[in-house]
């Protein structure tokens, strides 16, 4: 009979299985310079963390430009397999994407279960997905990511046994299971179109209120969520982690002057955002960034403060949000004590509030400065639009002040106060002096 302790080491032992082993590996190349590969692995591990693994250690390679099939180069894989065995690693995942073959080759070389940095941000974010919009958002750029790897994951399960086989799914199965995942993408971009028109319904009746719309924006974790509560003095997800929001929450605050303005909370930006994610989540995005004003969110505090600020800027330019004014905000300043740091970080941006969000210190000042630019890029315009569009109409009697109407039989001729993305809509229309 097994002792109590014999039991009890059972036990530890499973509960240690439990959670996954993970061996980080990047590629370092003479190209890449405005990304520091240690402080991508930081990431990287933060967010295996996030998805339930432990990290049991860490490569950087150095090659002149990727290997065609192994990405890292088969003796790389083979140090790896060994180092990864050694301490206890049973999956290696990859700071850069890999193409099918590379992740099938370099399954086939190390014995590990391979996932790249897209895979593992899409694994997050499916397991924090909340609203059935987000959950099919995110299941159909799995479902993306997953057609053109069909074959290697066959090979991956084959190998692991469970009844599969010993080979990888013959091509009549493959073809079956590609024309099934087809089917249903096709079907989830159906879903999600019944979903976005109700938002746009929605997004209707909130115009239709007049009221001037601010989208909170920033890299994950800079402290959007924290922000909005204290704005709004609500109870939005805040987590030391990352994406602890996926859905964009939308409430009210009042400015200084008396005036109402709603505040976007949104899903966080990443360095190397998977293309899937950004296309599967464009409809929530692209409602936020309709936005009278943008809030930059930056993590004053952080690490690779400039990359990833070009990271979100990069995303906005991709979701063509260029022309939407914005303000910088520095958060987080309770933990720089160097206040000289803040002013050279806020000199640098142009345009800045200094605030720490949780500590509520600067929070005033930015409701006025957001106030004051909401009021301010109010422009006047004269419009002639055609009796053949009355939705343009409706919309500047939503989204504008409307200062002289007056219809004549086949044009309208308008005079209004529009915000800039407002009047970007109507640039076709605009009389020039
Ligand atoms: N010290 C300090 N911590 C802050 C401040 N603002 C936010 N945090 C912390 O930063 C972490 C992330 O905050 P969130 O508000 O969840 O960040 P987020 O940008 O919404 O993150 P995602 O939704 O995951 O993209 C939490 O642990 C917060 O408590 C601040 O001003 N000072
Ligand atoms: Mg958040």
């Amino acid at each position: 009979m097994p002792s109590a302790d014999d039991g009890r080491m059972i036990d530890l032992r499973r509960e240690e299985d439990r959670r996954e082993r993970a061996w980080l590996v990047a590629l370092e190349t003479g190209r890449k310079k405005d990304w520091r590969t240690e402080d991508s692995l930081d990431e990287l591990a933060l967010l295996a963390k996030t998805a339930g693994a432990e990290v049991a250690g860490r490569t950087v390679c150095r090659r002149r430009a990727p290997h065609a099939a192994t990405f890292i180069g088969k003796g790389k894989a083979a140090e790896i397999a060994a180092a990864g065995r050694e301490n206890g690693a049973d999956l290696a995942i990859f700071d850069d994407d890999l193409s099918p073959a590379q992740l099938r080759n370099l399954q086939d070389l190390t014995g590990f279960k391979i996932v790249d940095r897209t895979e593992l941000v899409l694994d997050i974010f499916a397991r924090r997905a909340r609203t059935s919009e987000a959950k099919l958002q995110i299941e159909m750029a799995q479902l993306q990511y997953l057609l053109p790897r069909l074959a290697g994951k066959g090979v991956q399960l084959s190998r692991l046994g469970g009844g599969i086989g010993t080979r990888g799914p013959g091509e009549t199965k493959l073809e079956v299971d590609r024309r099934r995942i087809r089917d249903k993408i096709h079907q989830l971009k159906g879903e999600l179109e019944g979903v976005r028109r109700q938002r746009r319904v929605q997004r209707g009746q909130r115009l239709a209120a007049g009221i001037p719309v601010v989208s909170i924006i920033g890299y994950t974790n800079s402290g959007k969520s924290t922000l909005f509560n204290a704005l709004t003095s609500s109870a939005s997800l805040v987590e030391d982690k990352l994406f602890a929001t996926l859905d964009p929450a939308t409430r009210k605050a009042l400015l200084p002057s008396g005036r109402e303005a709603l505040f976007n909370d949104t899903v966080g930006f990443i360095q190397k955002l998977p293309h899937h994610l950004v296309d599967s989540f464009r409809a929530t995005l692209e409602e936020v960034l309709q936005a009278d004003l943008l809030l930059l969110v930056m993590d004053a505090s952080g690490k690779a403060f400039w990359e990833r600020k070009q990271a979100v800027e990069n995303v906005l330019a991709e979701l063509g949000s260029s022309s939407i004014p914005r303000l910088n905000v520095l958060n987080k300043i309770d933990l720089v004590p160097d206040e000289f740091l803040v002013g050279e970080l806020s000199g640098r941006l142009g345009e800045t509030v200094a605030i720490s969000a949780r500590e509520g210190i600067g929070l005033e000042e930015l409701l006025e400065r957001v106030d004051h630019l909401l009021s301010f890029s109010l422009t006047s315009y004269r419009l002639l639009i055609p009796q053949s569009r009355p939705d343009l109409i409706a919309f500047l009697h939503q989204k504008g002040k409307i200062v002289r109407i007056d219809y004549h039989r086949e044009v309208v001729y308008v005079e209004a106060l529009l915000t800039p993305p407002a009047a970007a809509r109507f640039k076709d229309y605009v009389i020039e002096e």
